[in-house]
Formats: structure tokens, C-alpha cells, sequence
């Protein structure tokens, strides 16, 4: 049986990263078969992209340019490491995916929208997520809370742009929401992390049923 795709989208600092490892360790809690992963990286070839990326080194080639090295990267995300995790029937937890793409580089950097779908089709083809959790926060309390977390280290590539930047980032996931509301669920997430992590438990259960998932035999004691 094929395992489940889930992914966390959201703006800056709304708490992705914090939710997608809560969730992975509520699952193997219940000893399904997680992979916690991430994009842009998440396997050795798009790592190499990640660092390309987000160190700004390919932003004066042009967001078109960013586009197709994202879906590059997703790429090699997808073949190595998350079609086989769902062919062995693992659950995928990706922190980001599609719909980052589709913001960042389609609403925000302005690529036509029939590049991006069609890069998607290619790209992703038919492993779609099952469920995307879609974390939402006024712009300014992420980008502080990212802050905080970045101490001295520097800002990366879209940490530098604007508060207005952000705040339409926003707007345009809530956009996917109202457009996709089978496969997307929108979370508040100014609220504490465990009132957070309770809401996203309880869809999950709601939507995929994981106690109804086979046992994973690695974590089987011998
Ligand atoms: N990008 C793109 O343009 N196109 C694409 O297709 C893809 C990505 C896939 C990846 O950055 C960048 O790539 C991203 C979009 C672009 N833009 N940027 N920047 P990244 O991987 O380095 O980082 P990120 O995805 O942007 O993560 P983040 O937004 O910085 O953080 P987060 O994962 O959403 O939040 P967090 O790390 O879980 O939490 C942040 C801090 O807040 C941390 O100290 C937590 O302890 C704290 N936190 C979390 N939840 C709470 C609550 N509920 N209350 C209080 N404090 C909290």
C-alpha cells in the first residue's frame, strides 16, 4: 500500500520545521514508517541546488531561472528519495513543496503561471500530497520569530526582502486554500506550539487514519 504525502507550507518563521518533526515523532509513536525531509534539499543532488539557491548566487539569472532549478532540485527529491519512501509505504513529511514555488516564484517573482504548472506536471506529476497543512501568521510575527532563531547568522536569499513581500506571501497561500480545500488546511499558528501540534494530530487522524497504517518493521524490537 502506498504511504501518505504530507506537506507544511507557509511564510517565514510560521513554524513548519517545529510542526513537520512533531508530527514525524507522533507517527512513529504509532510505529508507522516516517521520512521527514524538506525542500529545497532533501536528497544529495538537490542539496547541492539548495546551497545555489538560497545563497542568492542564482538570483541574477531571474526568478524563471530560480523556477526551474527548484524544480530541478524537487526532482531529484522526488526520484531518489520520496516515490520509493511511498512505494515502500512509508509516510513522507516534506517541509515545503509545491505550493512554495507557486508563491515564491509564480505570485511573488512574477513567473507566468503556465510555467510553473507546467514544470509541476512534469516534475510531480501525479505524487501530489495528500495533505498540505498550510501554517498562517501575520508577516511581521514569523519574520521575528525567524529573526530570533537566526541570531547573528546571515539572512538567507528571501529573508532579506520586504515586510510587504512577506505579508502578500501570505495572502497568496491563503489564495491555494480557498482554491484547493480538499487536499490544503489552513492552521493558526500564533497559537503555542502544542495547541498547534494538537490541531494538526487531530486532522491527520481525521483525514488519513495512520493507526490503519501497516506496522513499519524497522521499528520493530527483535
Ligand atoms: N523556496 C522557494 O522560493 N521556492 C520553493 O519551491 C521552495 C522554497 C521549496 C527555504 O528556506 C526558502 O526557499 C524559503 C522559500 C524558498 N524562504 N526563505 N527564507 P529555509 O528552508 O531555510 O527556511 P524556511 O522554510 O523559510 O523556514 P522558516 O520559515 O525560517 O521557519 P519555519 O520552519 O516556518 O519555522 P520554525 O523553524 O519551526 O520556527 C521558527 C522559530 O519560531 C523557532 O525558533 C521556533 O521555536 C519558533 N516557533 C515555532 N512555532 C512557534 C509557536 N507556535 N509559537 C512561538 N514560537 C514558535
Amino acid at each position: 500500500m502506498r504511504g501518505r504525502f504530507i506537506t507544511f507550507e507557509g511564510g517565514e518563521g510560521t513554524g513548519k520545521s517545529t510542526q513537520a518533526s512533531t508530527l514525524a515523532r507522533r507517527l512513529e509513536a504509532l510505529a508507522v514508517g516516517v521520512v521527514l525531509t524538506r525542500e529545497p534539499g532533501g536528497s544529495s543532488g538537490a542539496e547541492i541546488v539548495r546551497h545555489v539557491l538560497l545563497s542568492g548566487a542564482a538570483k541574477p539569472l531571474g526568478t524563471e531561472a530560480e523556477a526551474i532549478l527548484f524544480a530541478a532540485a524537487r526532482d531529484d527529491h522526488l526520484t531518489t528519495l520520496i516515490r520509493p519512501a511511498l512505494e515502500r509505504g512509508q509516510w513522507v513529511i516534506c517541509d515545503r513543496f509545491i505550493d512554495s514555488t507557486r508563491v515564491y516564484q509564480g505570485d511573488l517573482g512574477a513567473v507566468d503561471r503556465r510555467i510553473i504548472r507546467r514544470l509541476e506536471r512534469v516534475v510531480v506529476g501525479d505524487t501530489m500530497p495528500d495533505l498540505t497543512f498550510i501554517l498562517d501568521l501575520p508577516a511581521e510575527v514569523g519574520l521575528e520569530r525567524a529573526r530570533r532563531r537566526r541570531g547573528n547568522n546571515e539572512a538567507d536569499r528571501f529573508e532579506t526582502e520586504t515586510l510587504e513581500f512577506h505579508a502578500r506571501l501570505r495572502d497568496a497561500y491563503l489564495a491555494i486554500a480557498a482554491a484547493e480545500p480538499q487536499r490544503c488546511v489552513v492552521i493558526d499558528s500564533q497559537r503555542p506550539k502544542n495547541k498547534v501540534a494538537d490541531e494538526i494530530w487531530a486532522i491527520v487522524n481525521r483525514r488519513l487514519d495512520p493507526a490503519a497504517a501497516p506496522v513499519s518493521l524497522e521499528d520493530v524490537e527483535t
